[in-house]
């Protein structure tokens, strides 16, 4: 199957996307059709991986890591968050102390791949993170910036930035270890945004509830150790849940996440916000890349933006 070259990509852009649209948010639908396993899952990002990130919200390319980088960032992970795994949920962002834990990722197959997914002109957004046994609920990652910024970049019906996971354990339904969608919410009203919305208006009727019927139809992505998920900032998401204590280190969950976008306007406002959302928390943003860090995505013709 062929690699979406960057014409087929830029024509699959204009079918799908067309130009900024007025801003969109449809409330929640009546239901949402769960995507079969061979619809959603591909060896490489091809055009119908893409097709099916845009159509779902969500897409996983196989084997971004292989076995042995799998074990060697699984052994990194137990050192950086230490080997105790009976503990609440951790997770680091990007500074310069944990950089290699990144660099370690970071390989060619991994860029070719969003390239294919998001576009030639991919940027990695400096909001990257390592998780470790973090379990969280439903959500989507774009209700801060509307409910908390008042910002409306991405309620346009072109939005690209997304959240690209890699997994390193197979997802279950003991241990949990992947994540959990709702197909088809990232072109639907963010419900917890509209909860909010709500909240603030003073209204006399009680709030409809918009998540209900969406979250009857959650499904959990079937992913394997060392796969790429690639996730739209707005589709309604959680971390797959786990039923019971790990059993061994090999239970333990370990991901990556990296939000990459094209290199827009959109992109550049997502990135003003989330340093205007670490101002409004009164955190540090992420600091400045190292020289080798810039490098070793610049060998894969990637930036951090
Ligand atoms: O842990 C996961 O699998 C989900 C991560 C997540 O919800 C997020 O990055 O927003």
């Amino acid at each position: 199957v062929e690699i979406l070259p960057v014409s087929l990509f830029s024509r699959l852009k204009t079918v799908v996307a067309t130009k900024q649209s007025p801003v969109t948010a449809l409330p929640a639908a009546a239901s949402y059709p769960a995507v079969p396993f061979e619809e959603y899952s591909f060896s490489t990002a091809t055009v119908a991986a893409a097709v099916c990130l845009q159509t779902n919200g969500f897409v996983a390319i196989r084997n971004i890591l292989d076995e042995t980088a799998v074990a060697e960032c699984r052994d990194a992970f137990s050192k950086l968050f230490g080997v105790d795994h009976s503990h609440d949920g951790k997770t680091q962002g990007r500074s310069l102390s944990n950089e290699t834990i990144f660099l370690k990722a970071l390989n060619t197959r991994f860029a070719d791949a969003i390239r294919s997914l998001i576009g030639n002109d991919v940027v990695l957004v400096n909001e990257m993170t390592v998780h470790d046994s973090m379990f969280g609920g439903w959500h989507t990652d774009t209700t801060s910036p509307e409910a908390k910024g008042n910002k409306q970049f991405h309620l346009f019906d072109d939005f690209g930035i997304y959240q690209c996971g890699i997994y390193l354990q197979d997802n279950s339904m003991l241990f949990g270890g992947g994540l959990d969608v709702v197909p088809g919410t990232h072109r639907r009203r963010d419900p917890v945004a509209a909860y909010l919305e709500w909240s603030k208006s003073n209204q006399k009727t009680p709030f409809v509830h918009e998540c209900g019927s969406a979250l009857d139809h959650g499904m959990s992505i079937a992913n394997l150790r060392g796969d790429l998920v690639v996730f739209n900032l707005r589709v309604l998401h959680r971390a797959t849940p786990r039923a019971l204590p790990y059993r061994d280190k090999e239970d333990r969950k370990f991901a990556y996440f990296f939000v990459a976008g094209p290199d827009n306007k959109t992109t550049r406002s997502y990135r003003s916000w989330l340093d205007e959302y670490a101002e409004l928390q009164g955190v540090s943003k992420p600091s400045q890349a190292s020289a080798e860090f810039s490098d070793r995505l610049r060998s894969m013709g990637l930036r951090i933006f």
